[in-house]
């Protein structure tokens, strides 16, 4: 192609069947479009005698959710397809295999995971994962270490930093996460039971200048290549395996804002169970899973990144006594102020999280809803208090009454 089109299911099949890479001339082809997310179109194409499936995901030129008024740049498509590479070369067997990029389609085609779930659909009916922490806290170490300055050599750092400057997706986060939840916005909406606790949001002005603070780490911290949006919709799981997905936001930011997205995700699932789980005992058990689960994600982080502190460092300042432990500390108070923001604009702001949507009674979804905005502006908040990941669970506890 030599000029861009959005694909429909026809064209689709009709792009993948000219690849002789992927699919032989006698392939009958299907092709479904199957994308749930906020932003791309995504087709499921198979081949019907042979049984070889395929994604194929393209950039809209505008965002799916709110239509061809929010024009939205299609380098998202380099980005994530960029990203994927890096990743799948520092941590294989993370994230879907790519098996082609066509920059002006817009377009990868990737491995087709359509055996993994969602981890946020696992989470919503209570499945527990026994490798995920373990899994996902490597993930992190290896791609957040590898890709920042202690790794790589200052000069190739900062091109990688150049080659993912990614301004319109991070525009799209300083608003909607740091921004927007804070004021009168009009692409705010929020659940009218819980109005109050939003103006009282609203009017905080110490919670504001926190998170103008977080904002300013977002804008400026360019410590490694973060996946940018690593949400449990990002994550697909079955219970031996662990891919992430979706690294369109990508850009060099804060370690701890990755680590903080993935908590509050977690949090949110939680807050959700007030709604979901109606059976008191069950609730509590699945809620205490969720904090171990938490628990054990950082430490299995902690422990990957203090190992490739000690093995894998270029940078001669890493020898000084006491800088790993300054240095995760750091980034630990970020976890919990990113995890905080994310929570609070996940309920308040314009994209909210299925987990709660998909509570139906508006009165005990505003239960789960006032008790994540709780959550959120404790971890703004308290930050700087924290020592440990467990004075975050024990925080969270607290407030949630286990
Ligand atoms: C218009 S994009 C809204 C949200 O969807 C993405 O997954 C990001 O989380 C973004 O903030
Ligand atoms: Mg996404």
């Amino acid at each position: 192609m030599l000029q861009y089109q959005a694909l429909n299911e026809y064209r689709a099949l009709i792009y993948a069947r000219k690849r002789r890479d992927l699919f032989v001339e006698q392939s009958q082809l299907v092709c479904r479009e199957i994308g749930d997310g906020n932003l791309n179109l995504v087709f499921h194409i198979a081949d019907q005698i042979t049984g070889k499936s395929i994604i194929m995901k393209q950039a809209l030129t505008y965002a799916r959710v709110v239509g061809e008024s929010w024009p939205l740049t299609l380098d998202r498509a380099r980005i994530e397809s960029q990203a994927l590479l890096i990743q799948h070369s520092i941590c294989p067997g993370f994230v879907p295999k790519v098996y082609h990029y066509d920059p002006i389609m817009a377009l990868t085609i990737m491995e087709d995971l359509s055996s993994y779930l969602v981890m946020r659909k696992g989470l919503a009916s209570r499945v527990q994962y026994p490798h995920f922490s373990r899994h996902i806290g490597r993930f992190l170490a290896r791609t957040l270490f590898l890709t920042s300055d202690f790794a790589l050599p200052s000069q190739e750092k900062k091109m990688r930093a150049a080659q993912f400057m990614n301004p319109e997706m991070c525009k799209i986060s300083e608003n909607l996460i740091f921004t927007d939840p804070y004021f009168d916005s009009e692409t705010n909406r929020f659940n009218l039971l819980i109005t109050d606790a939003v103006i009282k949001i609203r009017d905080n002005d110490q919670l504001k200048l926190e998170v103008a603070k977080l904002k300013e780490g977002f804008l400026t911290h360019a410590q490694a290549l973060i996946h940018g949006d690593f949400h449990t919709g990002s994550i697909m799981v079955t219970e031996e395996d662990t891919k992430v997905i979706d690294p369109e936001f990508s850009f060099y930011g804060p370690i701890g804002f990755d680590i903080g997205v993935l908590v509050a995700n977690v949090l949110l699932s939680f807050a959700s169970h007030e709604g979901h789980t109606p059976d008191s005992q069950e609730r509590t058990n699945y809620q205490a899973y969720l904090l171990s689960m938490i628990e054990e994600i950082w430490s299995c982080f902690e422990k990957e990144f203090r190992d490739l502190w000690e093995k894998e460092s270029k940078e001669q300042m890493t020898v000084i006594p006491g800088y790993v432990d300054d240095y995760l500390l750091q980034v630990l108070e970020d976890t919990a102020g990113y995890a905080g923001c994310e929570m609070m604009r996940r309920i308040i702001g314009l994209a909210h999280v299925p987990d709660l949507e998909s509570v139906e009674d508006p009165n005990l979804r505003a239960k789960g809803e006032q008790l994540a905005l709780s959550i959120g502006q404790q971890l703004v908040l308290e930050r700087w208090q924290v020592q440990g990941i467990n004075d975050i669970t024990s925080r969270v506890r607290q407030i949630a009454g286990l």
